[in-house]
């Protein structure tokens, strides 16, 4: 399997978050790139190359203009309003009864404006990291589109919690999103995207729910106990034209691979029904029993049996990297779901 990744990805490294309701170090590290990269060079899972690229067209159809240039001319803004600080945070948020049609000028009032979370801090080089880590995306897809069966695009930033207009969640570009509409632009008619992070893809789910071209499933932690607690509810069908085409599995904290793969069954019954010309999975890794902020039991092995059983589709598919924070089993677990599929 082809695996597309630049360095430039791993420019964006942030020290802290705001999580649990204080400054946390950073989950979302550079060396979970590095941990995937070494594993598919010992394994020898394929050639490892640089992304193509792309201008800033495809990013465009699935993210607002301003918000591009909010990301792309930030670091030079927080410079010009006098802050010192090595990364910025946003907090404050038009939140219900708030106005969110227009754009404050003032940097803060922009950062609110442009996020959901202040668990996603923006530094000097997230844009550049960002807009690689899309390429890297759409890079991916183009494999698929020239008729490559497979490919493993490592995404990083990640991208599943970033909506048209806002980042949060680690995530800035959706870089799965901007995959599925590049697909779609390159003639595929119906793309399905299998997203089975722990966390649910707010993101993706928001950009495609009124749409019947692409298909959003997602297996995750319920929102009721766990990030992004706002969406990810099973009663999420999507809307007009969208309507039936957004599944959500919201599973209890504790689950382990038995209640997963049911989930996951459901979730490849839908897809097959739906019968895409291409799939999309947005690969996190979270779901791991090790992983130090999720609450799901799955085992380096049960990765083994998630290739597989994606294998079992019959279908060109996409592997687009998310989230996953247990670093030193990351490589083992990402690497076990790209080898079962290549052997399945
Ligand atoms: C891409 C992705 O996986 N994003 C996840 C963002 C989660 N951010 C909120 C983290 C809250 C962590 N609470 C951890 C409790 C253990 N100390
Ligand atoms: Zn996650």
């Amino acid at each position: 399997m082809k695996t597309i990744f630049s360095q430039d990805q791993l420019l964006h490294a942030p020290r802290f978050e705001v999580s649990d309701g204080r400054l946390e170090p950073a989950k979302e590290i550079p060396t979970r790139a590095q941990m995937v990269l070494d594993r598919i060079h010992a394994v020898e899972l394929g050639e490892v190359f640089e992304p193509n690229t792309f201008s800033l067209e495809p990013i465009k159809k699935v993210h607002d203009e301003g918000y591009l240039r909010f990301l792309e001319g930030f670091w030079e803004e927080w410079l010009a309003a006098g802050r010192k600080e090595e990364e910025a945070f946003p907090f404050v948020w038009p939140v219900r009864e708030l106005r969110n049609d227009v754009v404050p000028e003032q940097i803060d009032g922009k950062l609110g404006y442009y996020s959901f979370d202040a668990g996603s801090p923006l530094g000097p080089n997230t844009w550049k990291a960002a807009r690689k880590s899309a390429d890297t995306a759409l890079t991916g897809a183009s494999l698929i589109s020239g008729g490559e069966r497979t490919a493993f695009a490592l995404c990083r930033p990640p991208g599943h919690h970033a909506h048209n207009k806002f980042f949060g969640g680690y995530c800035f570009l959706n870089n799965a999103a901007i995959a599925a509409q590049s697909l779609l632009d390159s003639g595929a008619k119906k793309v399905s995207i299998l997203d089975v992070d722990y966390h649910h893809g707010n993101g993706t789910q928001a950009l495609f729910y009124d749409r019947a071209d692409v298909q959003f499933l997602s297996i995750h932690a319920d929102p009721k106990a766990e990030f992004p607690y706002f969406l990810g509810h099973a009663d999420e069908k999507g809307i007009g034209a969208g309507e039936g085409f957004n599944h959500n599995y919201p599973l209890p904290l504790g689950t382990a691979w038995d209640t997963w793969s049911l989930a996951l069954h459901q979730s490849l019954e839908q897809i097959k029904r739906y019968d895409p010309d291409v799939v999309i999975i947005s690969l996190g890794m979270d779901p791991f029993e090790e992983d130090p902020i999720s609450w799901f039991k799955l085992q380096s092995d049960d990765f083994l049996r998630l290739g597989q059983r994606l294998a079992a589709l019959g279908k060109p598919t996409l592997f687009v990297m998310e989230g996953g924070y247990a670093v030193e089993d990351l490589g083992i677990n990402c690497v076990n779901v790209l080898t079962a599929f290549e052997e399945g």
